[in-house]
């Protein structure tokens, strides 16, 4: 057995004896849907810094700036599917209980692998719908009043002015959190209440670099419970991992899963 089979085999008897799991993703595990990452050569803020545009005081000096740039991720983000690591960690989620997902990503992409999963397994998807700790681009909020909306990409181009709130004439934003906001509470509540309980984290596809979200893992490891890190690359995580697989979640995940998520029958 080679050492990557060695360390698969490993993770596979880790979660086979779990009894609760919390997986928290990061944008590497849509990396191979075709999303950009955050900090990869590739990435989002190659070309802009995240002081420019994910910030309130960005979209209060630049409203349009801001707004095309989510304008133009939404378009990107619409023509992608879910990998075969989104539909791993649905399979798991809808057919063991205990397990919770937890995504950073704002792309939407682990609740349309949810829902087709689901349909497959004739059940509902419910258990496989993440906390998003990050909000999502497909929806719209007023940065005034309590507005919101769902807002698929439209057919014909978007404005590049943002859109603005139908009940007090607002401007629209995307429902995204920016740095300096708070997360939602109840996915920030409900991700750190199942990592709390968890004796198996798994961080997928994270840098580990932006906080409170990068701490779910770490939440199990205080615990008591075990870290196990998929990643090509180490993180700061890596630290409390016991174990990391190396290499693309797209392909670690079927094959770490493989046995928990092939419908019994
Ligand atoms: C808050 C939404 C407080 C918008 C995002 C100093 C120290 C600690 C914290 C701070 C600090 N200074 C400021 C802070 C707080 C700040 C923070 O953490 N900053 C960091 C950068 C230092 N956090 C905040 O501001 C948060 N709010 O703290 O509020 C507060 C308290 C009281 C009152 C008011 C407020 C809000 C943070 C949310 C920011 N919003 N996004 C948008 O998307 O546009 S963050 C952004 O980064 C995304 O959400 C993204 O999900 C997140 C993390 O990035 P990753 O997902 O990890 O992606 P990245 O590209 O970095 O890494 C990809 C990984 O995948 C890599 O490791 C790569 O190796 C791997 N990979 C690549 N390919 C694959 C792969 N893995 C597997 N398979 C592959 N194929
Ligand atoms: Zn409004």
């Amino acid at each position: 057995m080679t050492g990557g089979e060695a360390e698969m085999d490993r993770a596979r008897r880790l979660v086979a004896s779990a009894e609760r799991i919390v997986v928290l993703t990061g944008a590497g595990v849509s990396a191979e849907s075709g999303v950009p990452t955050f900090r990869g050569e590739d990435g989002l803020w190659q070309s802009h810094r995240p002081e420019e545009l994910a910030t309130p005081q960005a979209f209060r000096r630049d409203p349009a700036l801001v707004w095309s740039w989510y304008a133009w991720r939404r378009e990107r983000v619409a023509e992608c599917r879910p990998n075969e690591g989104h539909r791993a960690l649905a399979r798991l989620a809808l057919l063991r209980d205990g397990v919770t997902l937890v995504t950073q990503n704002v792309d939407g992409l682990h609740t349309v692998a949810a829902e087709e999963e689901a349909e497959k397994l004739g059940v509902g998807p419910e258990p496989a719908i993440p906390w998003e700790l990050h909000g999502s681009v497909f929806r719209l909020r007023c940065s005034s009043c309590e507005y919101r909306e769902e807002h698929r990409v439209p057919e014909e181009p978007e404005p590049v002015e943002p859109l603005h709130c139908p009940e007090c004439r607002g401007l629209l934003r995307p429902d995204v959190v920016w740095f300096g906001e708070m997360l939602p509470a109840t996915a920030l509540d409900g991700a750190f209440q199942a990592a709390r309980e968890a004796d198996l984290a798994l961080a997928v596809g994270t840098s580990a670099m932006v906080h409170p979200a990068a701490s779910v893992p770490l939440v199990t490891a205080d615990a008591g419970g075990t870290v196990l890190e998929v990643n090509p690359d180490a993180t700061p995580l890596s630290r409390v991992a016991s174990l990391a697989l190396r290499g693309p979640a797209g392909e670690l995940l079927p094959e770490l899963l493989s046995s928990e998520v092939t419908p019994q029958g």
